[in-house]
């Protein structure tokens, strides 16, 4: 039996082949979060089955999608069963309708259509930039952050190994922490190739002023690095004073890769729908364009994304399919502000929710498994410890606004149990 972090592996004794294992999956931590909030989630069900759990934890969405975006897809979904609405593959870098309309809607003048690739999602295309940088790049993460920045990076094997401190050494970890506004100070940032920055951020629901992102350009370009800027919330940004994109600061088409998502947007967490931006700006040391050897990626290892989500994509970036999600997002918005307003109540410092669909609350004299696990055991509710986003959420859990009405009111009556 092998240790790692808090997890154990038992090595089999069935009959072996000679196919040695990725060496790099030997330095993972644990188990993936999110499947060890879903296993210590069972656990509590093992014990005590007839518990009314709410799920706080995982963000993943709740609210139905509206019908003119499910018909879209219906209409599709049945013209693929006629002889002149059949498709077979599509293009790899997805439906020219779809990409004109994100460009209509997310970045007028400032990319071209051409610079869009329609992708199954975010994480999906995270592993694919991996093999488009290869195993000899390094990395910078914002801590705490998405896991899956760091999980992808040490699969494609960019690190040597997790240390005590649980850290992998040869990843930079970027803190962003209550006391600097959850901005990382980039004067005492060490240089990495690749910059993983996230905003609103997951999980601390922060938001970069256009000056932050200003400086982050700044720096990139000052270390001849890209940044892979991950805009997976974007549409839970309200203050009209923040950037909602890398490519609203000057210069940034020269240095950063932008990741968008319909997942969080349009219920889309599991039809699967998002898309990147490469800017042909954007080069190599040796004068090659990023955009593309993405191209080459994709048409290697990608077929193209479902018709069917494409056209739901495209429903949801129509005038109809638009105001009826905004209603959506302004629902998860107010659930924010109702797990908000509680955890005020109770006293513990809460951050992010305003414009993002997180809640990043420090629970004063615990460490985040511990609080997971009281939090937990006392109101049945799931939350995510702060812990597994990286070192500097020790200490804080993340809350999820995604629920039902009746589900969050619910939940924040039982959480002021802690008052
Ligand atoms: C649980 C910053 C959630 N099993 O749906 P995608 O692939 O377009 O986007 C995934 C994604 C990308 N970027 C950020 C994200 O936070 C997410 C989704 N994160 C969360 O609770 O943190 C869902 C996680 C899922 C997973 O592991 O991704």
């Amino acid at each position: 039996m092998r240790h790692f972090g808090s997890a154990c592996i038992h090595l089999s004794k069935s009959k072996k082949i000679m196919v040695k294992r990725n060496p790099h999956f030997g330095k993972l931590s644990a188990e993936y979060l999110f499947l060890e909030v879903k296993k210590r989630k069972e656990a509590l069900l093992n014990k005590q089955p007839n518990a009314k759990i709410i799920s706080l934890g995982i963000g993943d969405t709740t609210e139905p999608i509206p019908k003119v975006i499910a018909e879209a897809m219906e209409k599709v979904a049945l013209d693929l069963s006629t002889k002149s609405g059949y498709h077979g593959y599509g293009p790899y870098n997805g439906l020219e309708a779809l990409r004109e309309k994100i460009t209509e809607k997310y970045y007028p003048g400032l990319v071209d259509k051409d610079e869009i690739f329609i992708s199954d999602g975010i994480k999906s295309d995270m592993a694919r930039l991996q093999i488009l940088f290869g195993e000899k790049v390094t990395v910078a993460v914002q801590d705490p952050a998405y896991p899956a920045y760091i999980s992808s990076s040490v699969i494609t094997g960019k690190s040597g190994f997790f240390d005590p401190e649980q850290q992998y050494v040869d990843i930079v970890y970027m803190p962003c922490t209550a006391e600097n506004d959850f901005f990382p100070d980039l004067s005492k940032t060490k240089r990495a190739d690749i910059i993983f920055f996230c905003s609103p951020n997951n999980p601390t629901g922060s938001v970069p002023t256009h000056e932050q992102l200003e400086e982050l350009v700044q720096f990139a370009k000052k270390n001849d690095s890209i940044i892979i800027f991950d805009a997976a919330y974007r549409v839970f940004i309200k203050d009209p004073n923040l950037p909602k994109s890398i490519y609203e600061i000057d210069g940034a088409k020269d240095v950063a890769i932008e990741f968008g998502s319909f997942s969080k947007y349009a219920g889309f967490t599991g039809i699967r729908l998002g898309w990147s931006v490469f800017p042909k700006e954007l080069h190599f040391s040796e004068g090659l364009p990023v955009i593309n050897d993405w191209e080459r990626v994709l048409s290697s290892c990608y077929n193209g994304t479902s018709i069917i989500s494409q056209m739901g994509g495209i429903a949801s970036l129509e005038n109809e399919g638009e105001e009826a999600l905004n209603g959506i997002i302004d629902h998860y918005l107010g659930n924010a502000k109702i797990l908000k307003d509680c955890i005020e109540k109770i006293g513990w410092p809460c951050f992010g929710g305003d414009n993002a669909p997180y809640l990043w609350i420090k629970v004063p004299g615990k460490k985040s498994w511990d609080a997971f696990e009281d939090i937990l055991y006392k109101t049945h509710i799931v939350t995510t410890p702060g812990v597994g986003f990286g070192p500097s959420g020790e200490g804080y859990i993340r809350l999820s606004a995604f629920g039902h009405r009746a589900d969050i009111e619910e939940a924040a009556t039982r959480l002021l149990k802690f008052k």
